[in-house]
């Protein structure tokens, strides 16, 4: 076998596009992928700022890495989460690249900075994962907001998106769905989100990092056990094996053929949406949810909450949390 595009010894072999390439072509064929998506959807504009959610995984690092290559001018966001040695190990990896490649990482602390840490979150009513979701949001917004970046660039790849597509078809959750879009645009107290890397699997950012040598976390966070959107990654991985692309063909349907039309739904949240009682961040409820659940930190034991308790939580105006957009 040789490479597609050059005839060298491949490296990794992508059975959805039926080709094998080498090393050098296949980051070639990255970067294609990650400047096809933004420029297809108006990512970022010419001298735009950009600041990476960068968690110190594979995907993060990667979105950060072929954004620079691509001459975007991109600085990093390291958000502490106090997931003991996980966090610790993450951070490193984090600090790691922006030194190893002159960029510009800024830190945050969540217990330092709001009082709480993830594992402190996870004794209320939200999931773990949810929590960290929330947080993770906010205060990535929050940063890029205050500190006047544009765009706020995530590492979500394709099995993410279309684990979460997944799941909220399950659910026929249509805000959730209406949301989950590329780009979110930018509006009053929102930077423009972005997820450069949806036509890339995790494999394929994986293979991307081993590649450039970018040393990243390579441990699952500790408190992923039990995430939903690990199974619904199995079930799609299952019908990946057996017909290669599925995966890519679900998720760009859902983005040309189904998004649209739920255009009216999106707009319809983002007219409802005003600055928090509280913090100020744009919510579509009087306090936001990362306020509530600061205050819920600290008042175990509400877990099982009810049904009203569980709507109130859909306020927030933001997509479902993907355990691995790392
Ligand atoms: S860090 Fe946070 Fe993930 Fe850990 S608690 Fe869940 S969401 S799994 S990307
Ligand atoms: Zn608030």
């Amino acid at each position: 076998m040789k490479c597609a595009r050059c005839d060298a010894p491949p490296v990794i072999e992508l059975r959805a596009r039926r080709m094998a390439l080498c090393g050098g072509c296949f980051a070639a064929h990255c970067r294609d992928q990650v400047r096809k998506a933004v420029d297809r959807h108006q990512m970022i504009r010419p001298g735009e700022r950009v600041l990476v959610a960068v968690s110190g995984g594979k995907d993060s690092l990667a979105a950060w890495d072929l954004l620079t290559e691509l001459g975007h001018h991109a600085d990093g966001m390291y958000l502490g989460l106090g997931i003991g040695g996980y966090s610790d190990r993450s951070a490193e990896a984090a600090r790691a690249f922006a030194a190893g490649r002159g960029l510009h990482l800024i830190e945050v602390d969540l217990a330092a900075d709001v009082g709480f840490s993830i594992p402190q979150a996870a004794g209320t009513r939200r999931v773990p994962c949810s929590a960290c979701g929330l947080s993770k949001r906010h205060m990535l917004n929050k940063i890029a907001v205050e500190r006047g970046y544009q765009v706020l660039a995530t590492g979500h790849n394709l099995d993410d998106e279309a684990a979460v597509l997944f799941g909220n078809v399950l659910t026929w959750d249509l805000p959730y769905l209406a949301r989950q879009q590329p780009v979110l645009p930018q509006a009053p107290g929102f930077a423009r989100r972005v997820k450069p890397l949806t036509g890339l699997t995790e494999r394929e950012t994986a293979a991307y990092c081993v590649v450039r040598r970018i040393g990243y976390v390579v441990e699952e966070c500790p408190m992923a056990a039990g995430n939903r959107h690990l199974a619904y990654k199995e079930l799609l991985n299952t019908l990946e094996e057996r017909s290669p692309g599925t995966k890519a063909a679900f998720l760009s349907g859902f983005t040309q053929r189904l998004a649209p039309l739920l255009a009216d739904v999106a707009a319809g949240e983002r007219a409802a949406v005003h600055p928090c009682a509280r913090c100020g961040s744009p919510t579509i409820a009087e306090v936001c949810a990362f306020c509530r659940l600061a205050d819920q930190v600290g008042r175990p034991g509400r877990r099982h909450g009810r049904r009203r308790r569980h709507r109130q939580r859909r306020v927030q105006p933001a997509a479902v949390s993907s355990p691995s957009a790392g």
